[in-house]
């Protein structure tokens, strides 16, 4: 029993954390297919104490496959929709179809039943989305949403391997006085921040913030939420964290946030003041969970909240939300349908 599952981007930061969380969650595999780009493939992989050798993505590589995971970047605009013809279906974690009306954007804990209408893709949000959007759908749920703004802090995995290296290099250089030159990253990422995540676009906001925008209305189903974003990545290794305003339809107190939040799947509140109790990346990391703190009233004005949002964005940003999809296919039994 198990379902034929390939992993395109297997060897990069999140095929390797898609890998082990099958393993984890005990994912039903019946055969197993690791692919890469051609640089990657000869490489090898464990899987449930079974070696597997990374191969290079070719059209074959999705023979008899039922669930095509796309770990992201460029891979599925070349074989997702050819996966998904060859009856695969692709949970695709790139940015590449996310906004195709025909794609659901799902993330589990928020809008389920949109995986009953694939077409045979499936897109997973980013990551900085995923992390809002759970705690927001708690609140949305009781109280309704007016307007969110959201500002990031976003840790250097989310820019890939590359981007942990660079950190590493620049504090390095940044304490012994060594020679500090950016790549991944616009400026040197050790003691710094930058304002600056992915291109810039319309109004000059980043392809990071509109994701955020754009992505949350389709995702709660509605286009009318007013949602502003500034995108900020930090020196931290791993989980993102997000400060997040959200101004209410109806008046929430903090006291009730707190146990909406605490009652919903997926979020664990850590608040409590008089303890420093409240949610840091360091503690976060390699956990599934969305950590929310500092959950006050914001008295400028009428039904305000504040709160603090942290969570591992290479698992359930992008990892575990992407299995999570899968598991829904195979609950609503929807794998193989069109
Ligand atoms: C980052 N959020 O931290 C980005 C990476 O749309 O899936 C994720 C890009 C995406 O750099």
């Amino acid at each position: 029993a198990g379902n034929k599952v390939i992993i395109v981007g297997a060897s990069g930061a999140v095929g390797q954390e898609m890998l082990k969380i099958m393993e984890e969650r005990n994912f039903p595999v019946s055969e197993l297919k690791l692919c890469a780009t051609e640089r990657s493939a000869g490489q090898e992989m464990l899987f449930k104490g079974k070696a597997y050798t990374v191969e290079e993505t070719t059209p074959a590589s999705f023979e008899g496959m039922e669930i095509a995971f796309f770990a992201g970047g460029e891979a599925s605009l070349e074989f997702g929709p050819l996966a998904a013809e060859m009856g695969a279906v692709v949970i695709d974690n790139s940015s590449n179809f996310r906004l195709d009306p025909d794609v659901p954007l799902v993330v589990p804990e928020v809008n389920p039943e949109d995986v009953k209408t694939h077409k045979g893709i499936i897109a997973n949000p980013n990551c900085s989305t995923i992390i809002m959007v759970v705690p927001l759908k708690a609140i949305y749920d009781v109280a309704g949403i007016k307007r969110v703004v959201v500002s990031t802090y976003q840790a250097v995995s989310g820019a890939g391997a590359e981007g942990i290296t660079e950190l590493t290099e620049h504090t390095r250089a940044a304490l012994d006085g060594g020679e500090v030159v950016p790549s991944k990253f616009q400026y040197p990422i050790a003691f710094n921040l930058i304002p600056h995540i992915d291109v810039f676009q319309e109004m000059d906001y980043t392809k990071e913030e509109w994701k955020m925008v754009k992505e949350t209305r389709k995702i709660l189903h509605d286009d009318a939420l007013q949602i502003t974003a500034t995108t900020v990545r930090v020196p931290v290794y791993r989980s993102h964290s997000e400060s997040i305003n959200i101004e209410t339809k109806s008046k929430v107190t903090a006291e009730h946030a707190k146990k909406i939040l605490a009652d919903f799947p997926g979020v664990i509140v850590q608040d409590s003041p008089a303890d420093k109790k409240y949610p840091m990346p360091l503690y976060t990391s390699g956990k599934d969970e969305i950590f929310v703190g500092r959950i006050r009233e914001d008295n400028s004005v009428d039904k305000g909240l504040n709160i603090w949002v942290v969570a591992d964005q290479l698992r359930k940003g992008a990892a575990t939300n992407a299995i999570q999809i899968a598991e829904l296919l195979i609950k609503y039994d929807c794998l193989g349908k069109r």
